[in-house]
């Protein structure tokens, strides 16, 4: 029988933990400012609620309704479709993959919190004698403060995941998200009264309205959306799939839609009013502090640790969110490699859970514990989320709903099953708006991809961790829809179902 979250608490608190993730802390801020600052919350806006809670409602439509992780359900509603649920399953394995490395970390920063490792150059520090960062490239040079915190986030998710949704995702979300709530809303609370604080603010909030004629800020606040409510590549057709059948499943998302973007917009005045600080106290702009996404966390807050009175407990509470953050994200993306393999193969919950676990860990390990990564994730992240979401998205709405027509049945489930009705609307949106948006963004994606060389990056690597991991991923996902189901799968015989 199906395994299922113990309660619609547990299930809404566990899909706020997948969403509310390292995306919405150090990405969400960075990519703000970089778009118009204030006036990108337009863009934002629109995407919110032009395909990001449309698309977050036929995530939880086609998970609840055909009740299988990705592969299987898409493969009830309709055959062929099968290869779709198999590509969110490979995007989930690419993502975790260098996922685990950034909690990873997170974790040792807050530790270095205390300690302030970094002493003055916390830019040099980072790149240097943390990550050891070489020569773009390949290599077997283990880092041992990078390799260790990675091996432990990874036993950390193993152990959740092998305990099953339950006791372990059901149990770990229960622990972990009113754990972050607190730490975050301190950090957000001290964070609002250091010097310089409205600097920062000012900088984050003030709209640039030519930003809103670019595409290219479009294509941001939609690439954002899909990332951070975590749509589109199988997260929430997999925990829907855990929920039984009498669940107000639109109300929920509502809750889940607007707690994610409230985490969001707390993170940028946060994270803002901390830069204001920084900048205020080394008399640069704001806009010097806010430089790089990943350099966001990394360079700037260790500064902010090293200057702001009671430095050490903002650099705890922060990086402490992250860490806290991200594994429940972490275990969310996961899960959903984890439930197609069980779905495929018939195995039971813990065969699956090491069978997946064990070889991705070990993939992480190879490629992030060493000196290589951070060009090969920021690479990886790059195709990922401009093109293997958006593109994969866009297909999907194509396929639903003028391929296999099923937007009448599934709004029909959202109307059995949700609070709020809004068949019309919605089939507008998942129908038409959103496939005009989406194709339009991914193939101007995927048109600057090959136009310009993404990061300036050597052809080989671009070729081989880009284009060659996108075309290996195809081929794989072919290879995993032909493989034969497991009677039992198939048979239904879920009396929930
Ligand atoms: N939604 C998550 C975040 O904002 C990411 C996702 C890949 C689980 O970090």
């Amino acid at each position: 029988m199906r395994e299922t979250f113990s309660s619609r608490k547990l299930f809404i608190l566990s899909a706020i933990g997948s969403a509310v993730g390292l995306g919405n802390i150090w990405r969400f801020p960075y990519v703000a400012y970089e778009n118009g600052g204030g006036a990108f919350l337009i863009p934002y806006l629109v995407a919110l609620l032009t395909a990001g809670i449309p698309l977050l409602f036929l995530d939880y439509a086609i998970g609840h309704k055909f009740r299988g992780s990705a592969p299987l359900a898409f493969r009830r509603m309709s055959r062929p479709a099968e290869f779709l649920g198999w590509w969110q399953v490979l995007m989930c394995f690419v993502i975790a993959v260098y996922y685990a490395v950034i909690i990873g970390w997170a974790g040792m920063y807050a530790w270095y919190s205390i300690s302030k490792a970094w002493g003055d150059d916390a830019t040099g520090f980072f790149t240097g004698t943390f990550l050891e960062v070489g020569d773009p490239g390949v290599s077997m040079d283990f880092v041992p403060q990078v390799l260790w915190p990675l091996i432990a986030v990874w036993v950390i998710t193993i152990v959740i995941l092998v305990a099953g949704v339950r006791k372990g995702i059901g149990r770990a979300n229960g622990i972990f998200m009113p754990l972050l709530l607190v730490m975050f809303l301190l950090l957000v609370i001290s964070s609002l009264f250091l010097p310089g604080a409205a600097t920062g603010l000012n900088a984050f909030f003030t709209p640039n309205w030519e930003a809103l004629g670019d595409p290219a800020v479009w294509a941001a606040a939609y690439g954002h959306i899909f990332f951070s409510l975590s749509i589109a590549f199988g997260i929430m057709v997999t925990y829907s799939s855990y929920l039984r059948r009498k669940t107000d499943l639109t109300g929920s998302g509502m809750v889940v839609a607007f707690a994610n973007s409230g985490f969001e917009m707390l993170a940028g005045i946060g994270v803002f009013a901390a830069l204001g600080f920084m900048s205020v106290a080394a008399g640069t702009s704001v806009e010097e502090s806010a430089a790089g996404g990943v350099g966001l966390a990394f360079m700037a807050f260790p500064t902010i640790i090293s200057e702001a009175p009671f430095g050490a407990v903002l650099g705890v509470l922060f990086f402490g969110s992250l860490v806290f953050a991200g594994l429940t994200s972490l275990t969310s993306i996961v899960e959903v490699i984890i439930s197609a393999v069980k779905d495929k193969m018939g195995w039971a919950r813990r065969a699956s859970a090491l069978a997946v676990t064990l070889p991705l860990a070990l993939v992480s390990v190879l490629l992030f514990g060493t000196t290589t990564g951070l060009h090969v994730l920021d690479i990886a992240d790059a195709f990922v989320n401009q093109f293997g979401i958006l593109f994969g998205a866009f297909v999907t709405v194509v396929v639903v709903a003028w391929l296999a027509r099923k937007l009448p049945v599934l709004s029909n489930h959202l109307n059995l099953y949700g609070s709020i009705r809004m068949a019309g609307v919605w089939k507008l949106l998942v129908g038409i708006v959103a496939p005009i948006a989406l194709g339009y963004i991914s193939f101007e994606a995927f048109r600057t991809f090959i136009t310009e060389p993404y990061g300036g990056y050597p052809d080989w690597m671009l070729n081989t961790f880009g284009w060659g991991m996108a075309a290996a991923l195809v081929i794989i996902g072919i290879l995993l829809t032909l493989i034969p189901w497991s009677k039992n799968s198939l048979l239904n015989d879920d009396p929930e179902y």
